[in-house]
């Protein structure tokens, strides 16, 4: 075991290695969130990386959003990920040929997305960017095209009718194998030999017990193929479609990007009324729909049974970064965070309850600790005049960080560092908390 306590961060080094990673991620417009790993373009990773970015090269933050939202569909969709059209198709699984989306009418025909989506984190981005690197005419670009996001989801992914977004697969809540779908998944058939025909990338290049099993990853590919061979249309999705269900945390980050509008607008000249009541309608709706007072956190919802989920997972202790949220709701979030499910220090915050008998501190979103949630979380507790635990936070993001180096996600009780190795968005959000 490893003493988490008593080592003394060395904040220049740190810095210095962050940087460092950046540097050899940057692709010329984009960052990768890895090299070996993740040698695309993706959306929820572009706006945490920006973030970071905006502290060493905010040439280059407003750069990555602009590359992302460059490959907006016309509905308002940002996809999951766009694609590097100078990488091998074999260097990534499921890749644009099994996607098969058609070229962005009127866009540059080059650029190849999936058809899914990630939460919307890029208005916070953009909000964030801007204070320390100001653009009047980077936000004006991209107001338009934020409204346009938030639209896409509010209106063509209302699939429950209560004003919240849902999600069509579990890779659009970015917490890949989360216990949060379990239920839901497990409604559906899991026919691995459709792993006959794809090959998974992710077991070549990264240790198969850390990644999700073929089980889950046989429904992903089912999933995502038909909703594909749906035409990535959103109509009747509670009919037409075998994952539709509402993410605590995709829905507080739906709101937070209102709520970072509001200030775009009040920038750009456009009006930030309308923004502010859209975040408090989305929050009224997640505490109706989503928070459970008997375990004090939010679950996710499967809209096609009704049911809410009962996995005490990190997505629903995510609602802390809404400044509306009811200070009692905010209080038993805080007491859930800081309890043995999950714990801030000295290691962060886990993916996953650390007391659940299914708890597992390896694989991916099922237990090990991942910085940009812990960082979301950190900004939640400061904004509800949690300081102490916001300190903490950050002290043991730092800390962990600092021993390990910037892995993709880290050991719950050692802190150790798995996944890859030289990851964006750790990187990037250390440079944040040592702004
Ligand atoms: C994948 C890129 C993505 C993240 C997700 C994370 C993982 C696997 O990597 O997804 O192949 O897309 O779960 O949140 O955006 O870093």
């Amino acid at each position: 075991t490893e003493d988490h306590d008593h080592q003394p961060v060395d904040l220049d080094r740190l810095r210095r290695t962050a940087e460092t990673v950046l540097r050899g991620n940057w692709s010329g417009d984009h960052m990768v969130p890895s090299r070996t790993l993740y040698p695309h373009q993706w959306s929820w990773d572009a706006a945490f990386i920006s973030i970071g970015l905006a502290h060493v090269a905010p040439d280059r933050a407003w750069r990555d959003l602009r590359s992302l939202f460059t490959a907006q569909w016309p509905d308002g969709r940002v996809p999951h990920i766009v694609f590097d059209p100078g990488v091998n198709e074999k260097d990534y699984f499921p890749g644009p040929a099994f996607w098969d989306v058609p070229p962005l009418p009127g866009g540059p025909s080059h650029i190849r997305t999936t058809g899914i989506v990630q939460p919307p984190v890029h208005a916070l981005a953009a909000r964030m960017i801007h204070r320390v690197a100001p653009d009047a005419e980077e936000l004006r670009w991209l107001y338009p095209r934020l409204v346009a996001q938030q639209e896409y989801l509010l209106k063509h992914r209302d699939a429950g009718g209560a004003g919240l977004a849902s999600i069509v697969h579990p890779w659009e809540s970015g917490l890949d194998n989360s216990p949060s779908w379990d239920d839901a998944l497990a409604q559906l058939p899991a026919d691995v030999r459709v792993l006959d025909r794809y090959q998974r990338r992710d077991v070549q290049v990264s240790v198969a017990t850390h990644r999700p099993t073929n089980a889950d990853y046989a429904r992903y590919i089912a999933l995502a193929a038909s909703y594909r061979d749906n035409g990535y249309q959103d109509f009747d999705l509670l009919e037409r479609h075998g994952f539709v269900v509402e993410c605590p945390a995709f829905n507080a980050l739906t709101a937070d990007a209102e709520l970072a509008l509001a200030e775009i607008a009040a920038v750009v000249g456009a009006d930030p009324g309308p923004h502010r009541e859209r975040a408090a309608g989305i929050t009224q709706a997640m505490i109706e729909r989503l928070y459970d007072p008997e375990t004090g956190l939010f679950h996710t919802l499967d809209v096609r049974t009704g049911k809410r989920s009962k996995a005490r997972c990190v997505n629903g202790l995510m609602p802390l970064i809404l400044p509306g949220l009811p200070a009692r709701v905010a209080a038993s979030l805080a007491d859930q965070a800081a309890s043995a499910r999950f714990g801030l220090s000295p290691v962060p915050v886990p993916s996953y309850d650390r007391t659940a008998p299914d708890f597992d501190p390896l694989r991916y979103w099922r237990g090990p600790v991942w910085i940009n949630v812990n960082w979301l979380l950190r900004r939640g507790f400061a904004g509800h005049g949690y300081a102490a635990e916001a300190e903490a936070l950050r002290q043991a993001m730092l800390s962990v960080v600092d021993r390990s180096g910037c892995f993709e996600y880290f050991h719950p009780t050692t802190g150790e560092g798995i996944g890859t190795p030289e990851f964006s968005w750790t990187a990037a959000l250390i440079l944040d908390l040592l702004a």
